[in-house]
């Protein structure tokens, strides 16, 4: 076989020591994969390529070896999924399906080797063929199923779920188009379509042999079934086919690999050969374009509802998929449906898949029998609710009138639903129309439409907020009404983040310093981390940590400059302020901040001696129609062009805005870190997930009071984070005492100052009306009290400054940081989950 191989000619390949040992039906499953040497992996790249992609190596292109050797590493987690999904099989237990709309997985080959701990091997064995291993690693494109911190979550959810080898499955969408690939024109964000699927997907395997059908449409109407009962049934106009896509979940060196379901829509016809062969070529395929269109391109908003009815579409679609999966080919075939809740919990993932409740109640009594009572009997057992925001305009409702022409029959369902609801309330709170008016499924105002928030109360075991403020706020704010009927109902589990990823994999330096200092297992037991403490005021120690976090500015130094063309200075504050852009979470704040630093060294108000050179970073996306998020990166864009030309200033600032933030660059942008941005106006981000990850790194927060922030502060200490602005309880009080933003820019000389210059045009060419409509915004509006919190912060930042100067100080409150940021595992969230939600033991 050299011919294929060229110069380097192919092992014996015989079958022995591959995935797949011949075997009969009945043999227990293949438990071998290839070969765990150097030789054994070159092999089973080599037959990738050639027996498999029909690539001689001599010819292949970057992208043939890329895609091989992601083949291959999948090859060696093979055996390790198909013994996983038959032992769930052979010993059935309740299992945890999680409903979420969006995935965001990052790379998949760096977590696949870390999981397999293959990555020495695999380095050396592309070298012994003359590849460039890391020029292999970079050609993956991350599949960017999620808009942020929502879809982030639900990645690190179920990599700590196989980690802990719960029995579960992710089930979800698989976009053709994920997240925009955002670029900057003239300072403009532009966007462009994801194509990640373009040049070949090796870690997904579509099964078209399992598609499931999903129906749309039409009308509902009584008949008389064969024991002489009226029952309802659903006659749809349309459907098409969810075509399920596998994708590996491997846990962490532990031989376990879950799965993760999307499904892919696709037109039950092709298309209409009569009307192709007459000519008409764009009506032929119209269906199946129709159909496709349902998993094409996903919503890239973020903490705001997309009120489409293609999104609804997609809703409906994912889960009717999802479930039909579960109850149809997941479980056994007699298994008693009334027993359900045994079997299977689904947590719904923010609003997006609370439609899986009244599809259960359709699913359980028009196809499966039961009566109403029974179906929600178990129904109301089978789902957890995660609320994922505060902001009440992002609470979906979708309007009475389209459910009814999409889901006509579960609108007669989520109906009957509120009907016995409302006699719960109305038993509970006798002559308190009011409440029931705000308790109730259907809104009237201003149009008749949905709670999905509220049914997912409703129908919820359990409902949760994301940290401790907010699942606080969630209850006593946002559902107080329920929490009166259920308090019971209502609890918190604080997000976490994968070690695995944003320690392990983006970190490798600070891993092994780890490793070395306390020895090896941190990774799946973060709270170890604690064990760092003592080191904190190690000589030794804290001269390597600073050495690492070094090196990881030099390595974001040189990314940055191949892949946008920036050049950072070497020594300066690296300050970051990475997430979706959104007012609520306040990048115009930092903007001031930085204005103001600016002029404060332009005017000579403060002696250049006395600057702490920062580089300032910013990554963030805004929704395509979100006008001032849009115009808020323009005016980030110049400034930091303007502060770039400035030479008065090039010395001791330095503003870079890279285009398109996603996972990749998180991952070498967060270790690099000093200083985390968490500024969100209290009350407002539900948790954050970046900040644990770069608390986690050793940067230091500066932060308001908000989300998972006062569990950060609380645990790392008030000495080694810098708070500021105003409380929760003081913003409501603001609010209702009426917020004027202009009565601080008259009160605060240095408010006025930075205002004052960004409205000058000084940033943007001499045009004042560039700048006008974020000044404005701010000025008159300032829904998210950026003014009243900017004297706050300005101190704050005071306060960095001083504790940068002493760097032993500094270094402490960065190991202290690290050592005492364990409980943000997102293992202890799925612990928590279990404990509170999934399986409780009362
Ligand atoms: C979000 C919140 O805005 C974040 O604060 C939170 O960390 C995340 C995960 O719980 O969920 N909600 C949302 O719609 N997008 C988010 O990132």
């Amino acid at each position: 076989a050299g011919w294929l191989a060229d110069e380097t000619p192919r092992l014996d390949s015989s079958v022995k020591g591959s995935a797949f040992e011949p075997t009969s039906p009945r043999a227990t499953e293949p438990v071998v994969g290839p070969e765990r040497t150097v030789d054994g992996f070159a092999k089973a790249f080599l037959d990738e390529l050639n027996f498999e992609a029909g690539v001689a190596l001599k010819r292949s292109t970057t992208t043939d070896q890329y895609l091989a050797l992601a083949r291959t590493i999948r090859g060696y987690l093979m055996a390790d999924w198909l013994r996983t999904a038959e032992r769930r099989r052979q010993n059935p237990t309740k299992m945890v399906g999680y409903l979420s709309a969006e995935y965001l997985l990052g790379r998949q080959m760096g977590n696949s080797l870390l999981a397999t701990d293959l990555g020495d091997i695999a380095e050396q064995a592309m070298t012994s063929l003359g590849l460039d291993f890391n020029l292999l690693r970079a050609q993956e494109i991350e599949p960017g199923l999620g808009n942020g911190g929502l879809g982030r979550l639900a990645a690190c959810f179920i990599d700590s779920l196989a980690s802990m080898d719960v029995p579960s499955i992710g089930y979800g969408i698989r976009y053709e188009y994920g997240i925009f690939r955002q670029t900057f024109e003239e300072g403009r964000q532009v966007e462009v379509p994801d194509a990640w699927l373009s040049l070949g997907a090796p870690w997904e395997f579509p099964h078209p042999d399992r598609a499931v059908q999903v129906n749309f449409g039409g009308t509902t109407e009584q008949y008389i079934d064969g024991d002489g009962r009226t029952r309802p049934r659903w006659l749809p106009a349309w459907n098409v086919q969810g075509i399920p896509y596998h994708y590996m979940v491997p846990g962490y060196q532990n031989g376990v690999v879950n799965t993760l379901r999307l499904w892919s829509a696709r037109a039950t016809q092709e298309f209409d050969l009569e009307i192709f062969n007459s000519g008409d070529y764009a009506e032929a395929v119209r269906a199946q374009t129709f159909a496709e269109n349902i998993s094409k391109v996903l919503y890239p908003e973020d903490s705001t509802p997309q009120g489409r009815e293609l999104r609804l579409q997609q809703q409906y679609f994912f889960v009717a998929c999802s479930l039909k999966d579960f109850i149809d080919r997941t479980l056994e075939e007699d298994f008693d449906l009334t027993r359900l809740d045994e079997r299977i919990i689904f947590q719904l993932n923010d609003t997006h898949p609370v439609i899986a409740i009244p599809e259960m109640m359709r699913l359980l009594m028009d196809e499966h029998d039961m009566e109403w009572a029974a179906a929600w009997e178990v129904t109301s057992k089978c789902f957890a609710y995660t609320c994922h925001t505060l902001l009440p305009e992002a609470l979906e409702v979708w309007p009475v009138e389209l459910m009814t022409r999409l889901l006509p029959r579960h609108m007669e369902i989520i109906y009957r639903i509120n009907e016995e609801f409302l006699d719960t309330v109305r038993e509970a709170f006798p002559g308190d129309e009011l409440r029931v008016r705000r308790m109730s499924v259907i809104q009237e105002h201003p149009e008749r439409a949905v709670r999905m928030a509220n049914l997912a109360t409703v129908a919820g075991v359990k409902v949760n907020g994301v940290a401790a403020l907010h699942s606080e706020l969630l209850r006593d704010k946002l559902l107080p009404d329920f929490a009166a009927l259920w308090p019971n109902k209502f609890t918190n589990v604080t997000n976490g983040v994968t070690p695995r990823r944003f320690i392990r994999l983006a970190n490798q330096q600070l891993s092994t310093l780890i490793t070395d200092t306390i020895g090896p297992g941190w990774e799946t037991d973060l709270e170890r981390l604690r064990e760092l403490e003592p080191y904190a005021d190690d000589a030794a120690f804290t001269e390597s940590f600073r050495q690492v976090k070094q090196a990881n500015k030099d390595r974001l130094r040189s990314i940055l400059s191949q892949r946008d063309g920036i050049e950072l200075p070497e020594h300066a504050m690296l300050d970051v302020m990475v997430k979706r852009l959104h007012e609520y979470k306040r990048q115009t704040l930092k903007l001031l901040h930085i204005v103001s630093m600016y002029d404060d060294i332009t005017s000579g108000r403060v002696r250049r001696e006395d600057v702490v050179p920062r580089t300032f970073v910013f990554g963030a996306k805004a929704a395509p129609g979100y006008f001032m998020a849009k115009e808020i990166i323009f005016l980030i864009n110049s400034v930091a062009k303007t502060i770039a030309q400035d030479p008065r200033v090039t010395d001791l600032m330095a503003v870079a805005f890279p285009a398109n933030y996603n996972v990749t660059l998180a991952n070498k942008l967060i270790p690099a870190a000093d200083l985390s941005e968490q500024i969100s106006l209290a009350g407002k981000e539900a948790s954050g997930t970046g900040n644990m990850k770069f608390a986690l790194n050793g940067a230091l927060t500066i932060g308001t009071d908000d989300g998972a922030n006062v569990e950060i502060r609380e645990l790392v200490g008030d000495e080694n984070f810098f708070l500021f602005g105003m409380l929760e309880p003081e913003v409501a009080a603001l609010a209702d005492r009426g917020y004027t933003p202009s009565s601080f820019y008259e009160s605060n000389p240095a408010l006025k100052r930075a205002i004052d210059l960004l409205a000058s045009g000084h940033f943007t060419g001499g045009d004042r009306s560039l700048a006008a409509p974020v000044v404005d915004d701010l000025l008159y509006k300032d829904r998210f009290m950026a003014l009243a919190d900017f004297q706050s912060y300005l101190d704050a930042q005071a306060r960095v400054d001083a504790a940068y100067r002493d760097v032993d100080g500094w270094t402490r409150s960065a190991v202290l940081n690290v050592a005492r940021s364990g409980f943000f595992s997102s293992d202890r969230s799925m612990r928590d989950y279990l404990d509170r939600i999934w399986m409780p033991k009362s």
